[in-house]
């Protein structure tokens, strides 16, 4: 391959003023041949970055240990940077781009000598589609062209596809000494340029998720008129063969993955209901001539998080990544098969552990706990085609119709089972005030809750004010506008055990929410919302404690209004550019509450 195998000028320019600062040893371009990927897989064997799996039970996977304090996305080290403060907003981190780029600068200096810099050119979308955006990703690590590999459509068609456009995303990414202290994630939106220093770990590294697709892609999104969402998209098959898609937002740990390739319940089998799976991530979706909302999922893979992933939780999951997948800090059993907590089979007894030490069932740590054998943040990065629920959409350029968007959170009081929107508008508000209680895997009190708009509130690359203002005017463009609707999987009662079972069970309301879309079915107005009448959910073949269906769609008006003051505080934080549409829809919950 020529030392420049593209004609692109601003490429070629880009690429060797990254190489000038960085100082690589050689430069090598990302052809996305099986050749070449069989050949780096067989480098990082040898340098020990990753571990080649027992072959006949896990076909093409691998095993990666990331360092001991690089195990998940650093926000308080991840920076919008633009050069007017409020641009960036209340909810992000900023840095002027001039300290910014002398910052990373310093430690970019020389940080790939030694080493070689892959040039990935890479498709977030369908390559050709004209929804697709391209960006190319410089790196220092084999790790993150692997994971490049599974995660984008990567390699010369895309090259031949920049041939003609000339536009990408500049995403520059080293290793560099993997120091937390020396760590930096930057978007520069105003340059279409995305710079991570100092760490391994996936969402840091494989540029074109949250950088590219979600922070900076939200930001053009905004100028050209699109959403960029941290969305699942699935098909739900109606007896009949009809296909309505959906698309939904939950913040980390509600279930989006296993939501996106959910297996029927057995009661509703018979119904004949087939679930397709396009994303469980990130959805673009824009407005169409027919005056609807079309969505494709701009990712080839899955990136999601082990620990309990099993046959019952996710058993689409389980099939995904039985071959071409690379496990990220998982144990390591003695037949080099991998394991985590809350995988199918008995408790292995013995292993390596996910940093690298040997791991026996139930070691104590220093303070008496067990110690995990994979971090509770493990990965696996698996192709979505593996996944038997693939839809046959997923590489078509024009994507596929919303029908519904659905907003959650995990809520054990409050948010009943699913409502529905009065209106566009009064979505927004919903989806601008989901809230989700703080797990085990977060930082923070657990039990807490954070309002998370629309997922978003770590991937919005601007001002949330102005993306609330662009969900509000979008709405105004779409003559058939999906409806909204907020689901919550996590009610439980005084003593905390879950009202709702979950999983595939959930099929049930999707059902529900459907009807409502093709008005085929009436529901009640509450204050929040339209709830389902208790007749009106397809019950069949499971049974609920005697009243937790009631209890699932109650609503209290106690709660509400002290979740109003909560609503409050956090609307305050954006001043005067928080949509006063969105004051007005407050008001009106308030006085209805109040009415009650
Ligand atoms: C996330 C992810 O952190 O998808 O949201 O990895
Ligand atoms: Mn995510």
């Amino acid at each position: 391959m020529d030392k420049f195998p593209t004609h692109n000028k601003k490429l070629i320019e880009w690429v060797k003023n990254m190489a000038r600062m960085c100082q690589p040893d050689d430069i090598v371009w990302i052809d996305g041949s099986d050749e070449q990927k069989q050949r780096f897989e067989k480098e990082a064997i040898g340098s020990g970055e990753i571990i080649q799996l027992n072959q006949e039970k896990l076909p093409g996977c691998f095993l990666h240990r990331t360092a001991k304090d690089d195990v998940a996305r650093t926000e308080h080290l991840t920076f919008i940077c633009t050069k007017i403060k409020n641009d960036a907003g209340p909810n992000n981190n900023w840095m002027t781009p001039k300290t910014a780029y002398k910052k990373a600068r310093a430690i970019f200096k020389g940080s790939m000598s030694g080493r070689r810099m892959y040039v990935i050119p890479f498709s977030m979308g369908p390559v050709g589609s004209p929804f697709s955006k391209i960006g190319v990703e410089l790196t220092d690590s084999r790790y993150v062209v692997l994971n490049m590999l599974i995660m984008t459509r990567a390699g010369e068609a895309v090259l031949r596809q920049l041939e003609k456009d000339g536009h990408f995303t500049k995403c520059l990414h080293s290793k560099a000494e993997l120091d937390i202290n020396k760590r930096l994630i930057l978007h520069f939106p105003e340059d279409n340029t995305i710079w991570s220093v100092g760490s391994g770990y996936g969402g840091n590294v494989l540029l074109g998720k949250k950088c590219l697709s979600l922070r900076i892609a939200s930001f053009i999104a905004r100028k050209e008129k699109w959403f960029a969402e941290h969305m699942l998209i699935m098909g739900i098959e109606e007896p009949n063969g009809h296909v309505e898609y959906i698309a939904g937002a939950f913040p980390s740990a509600c279930g989006k993955t296993n939501l996106a390739m959910l297996v029927p319940p057995d009661g509703l089998k018979k119904k004949g209901y087939r679930i397709w799976t396009v994303g469980d991530d990130i959805a673009w979706m824009r407005v169409d001539t027919d005056g609807s909302l079309w969505a494709i999922n701009p990712e080839s893979g899955f990136f999601g998080v082990a620990p309990g992933t099993n046959s019952k939780t996710n058993p689409n999951m389980v099939d995904t990544i039985k071959k071409n997948t690379i496990y990220t800090n998982v144990l390591l059993k003695p037949d080099r098969t991998v394991w985590w907590e809350g995988a199918n089979g008995e408790v292995p007894q013995e292993g390596v552990d996910w940093q690298g030490g040997l791991w026996k069932a139930g070691m104590p740590d220093d303070r008496g706990r067990p110690i995990l054998g994979a971090h509770p943040n493990a990965r696996f990065t698996a192709p979505i085609m593996n996944c038997p629920t693939a839809s046959f959409r997923i590489e078509q350029h024009h994507g596929v119709p919303i029908s519904a968007i659905i907003f959650g959170g995990r809520r054990q009081h409050l948010a009943p089972l699913v409502y529905e929107s009065f209106s566009w508008q009064h979505g927004v508000f919903v989806g601008s005030t989901m809230g989700s209680e703080l797990t085990a895997a977060q930082v923070g009190k657990i039990g807490d809750v954070r309002i998370d708009p629309m997922a978003m509130f770590p991937f919005c690359g601007y001002n949330m004010a102005e993306y609330f203002r662009h969900w509000l005017a979008i709405g105004k463009r779409m003559a058939k506008a999906p409806k909204i609707f907020h689901v919550n999987w996590f009610r439980a009662d005084e003593s905390g055990k879950f009202l709702w079972p979950g999983f595939g069970e959930n099929l049930r309301v999707l059902e529900w929410i459907l009807d409502r879309c093709n008005n085929k079915v009436d529901a009640l107005k509450s204050p929040i919302g339209y709830i389902p009448r208790p007749t009106d959910l397809d019950m069949t073949g499971l049974t609920l404690a005697n009243g937790d269906l009631h209890r699932l769609l109650e609503i209290s008006n106690e709660d509400w209004l002290e979740e109003l003051k909560r609503i409050k505080k956090f609307y305050q934080l954006f001043k005067e550019d928080l949509p006063k549409e969105l004051w007005q829809e407050y008001e009106e919950l308030l006085l209805r509450l109040k009415a009650r």
